[in-house]
């Protein structure tokens, strides 16, 4: 018998992390964790194996097909807004072509077991992109059908595959004699940017946010990258995993669409700098705008329409911007960087 698991891919970012911990403490989910670098330590004891490796190497995923009965994917593994636009096409064969095997990996688990097995996607507000910033102060809250017109290269690689994800549910090799009937259960979230006290974000573009608060906690001096009046949308990682959480335990006939938006707070950049300033005063942040990243930022929205989700799963999130920083980041944080006694 095979054992019946879920499987993780970039198991050691920022979201892998927080996912992992959260479901090996419930103790009764077999997780099987995937990531091109070795596992972190803390996430070892919560992992019924780590595997090693590249969603770009097929014989690798071929062989998880024979030995693991996959229930579930969460698949977390990309290379992020920033890190992208330094190889395009590296991120492209990444986001894209590792999430197409992924999506065969699991049509092909779906036809040995007779039921679908649900594929969980991370997508972003980097799937949006509006043009200017004068659109972007006007537009308010964006829905999950608006303004999808991403101007980085992840951006557009997250908008494509949700897309791949619902042709993988609803329509994959529609014109064969005998279509595959054993599809996958594709859902996808867009995220905004993310807040974690354990881990610090590396290659993406809203990492302002969370890097202002690691170098003030670490008494370092921080460069931010934005002007002080840049608006987005942010949510602490707690509420990110709670979401994914959700997502999966939704009854698929209460979800009427593929991708939902979620979201908490939308702070400025001297909003975030207010707050840091608060718990550590003597902080000491700059605002030294970098032209193309700003764009980048620019083209996503300041805020987003998670209504939807409200409705069909019920999304809440635990954390507004107060909660975040009081309840949540700032304690971890201050016990994360304490000085050893
Ligand atoms: C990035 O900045 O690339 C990510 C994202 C918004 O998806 N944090």
């Amino acid at each position: 018998m095979r054992k019946e698991v879920v499987l993780i891919t970039g198991a050691n970012g920022e979201m892998g992390h927080g996912l992992i911990k959260h479901l090996g403490q419930q103790g009764n989910v077999n997780i099987i964790a995937l990531d091109v670098q070795p596992l972190d330590d803390e996430l070892k004891p919560y992992a019924m194996r780590f595997i090693q490796g590249d969603i770009l190497d097929q014989m690798l995923l071929g062989r998880m097909v024979v030995e693991f009965e996959i229930r579930t994917i969460f698949h977390l593994a990309s290379i992020l807004s920033t890190k992208a636009e330094y190889n395009p096409e590296t991120a492209h064969r990444v986001n894209v072509e590792g999430t197409l095997n992924l999506l065969r990996l699991a049509v092909e688990q779906s036809q040995w077991q007779g039921r679908p097995v649900m594929f969980i996607y991370p997508s972003s507000i980097a799937a949006y992109g509006l043009p200017d910033l004068e659109t972007k102060n006007r537009a308010g809250k964006i829905r999950e059908t608006q303004w999808c017109m991403p101007i980085t290269m992840y951006g557009i690689n997250k908008l494509y595959c949700e897309h791949l994800g619902r042709y993988y549910a609803a329509n994959y090799r529609q014109l064969a004699a005998d279509p595959d009937r054993s599809s996958i259960d594709f859902r996808a979230i867009r995220f905004p940017g993310l807040i974690s006290a354990d881990t610090i974000p590396t290659g993406g573009t809203s990492d302002y946010g969370p890097e202002m608060l690691h170098h003030a906690a670490q008494g370092e001096p921080y460069n931010c990258f934005v002007r002080p009046d840049t608006r987005l949308p942010f949510m602490a990682m707690p509420d990110a995993i709670k979401s994914l959480l959700h997502l999966m335990n939704a009854r698929r006939s209460s979800l009427t669409q593929t991708v939902y938006n979620v979201t908490s707070f939308n702070p400025t950049a001297q909003d975030i700098a207010d707050i840091v300033h608060s718990y550590f005063p003597a902080a000491e942040i700059n605002f030294v705008p970098h032209g193309s990243r700003q764009k980048i930022v620019d083209s996503w929205p300041a805020d987003i329409d998670d209504s939807a989700a409200r409705r069909d799963w019920g999304w809440q999130p635990d954390y507004d911007q107060e909660r975040a920083f009081s309840e949540y980041l700032i304690p971890a944080i201050r016990q994360r960087y304490a000085a050893p006694v």
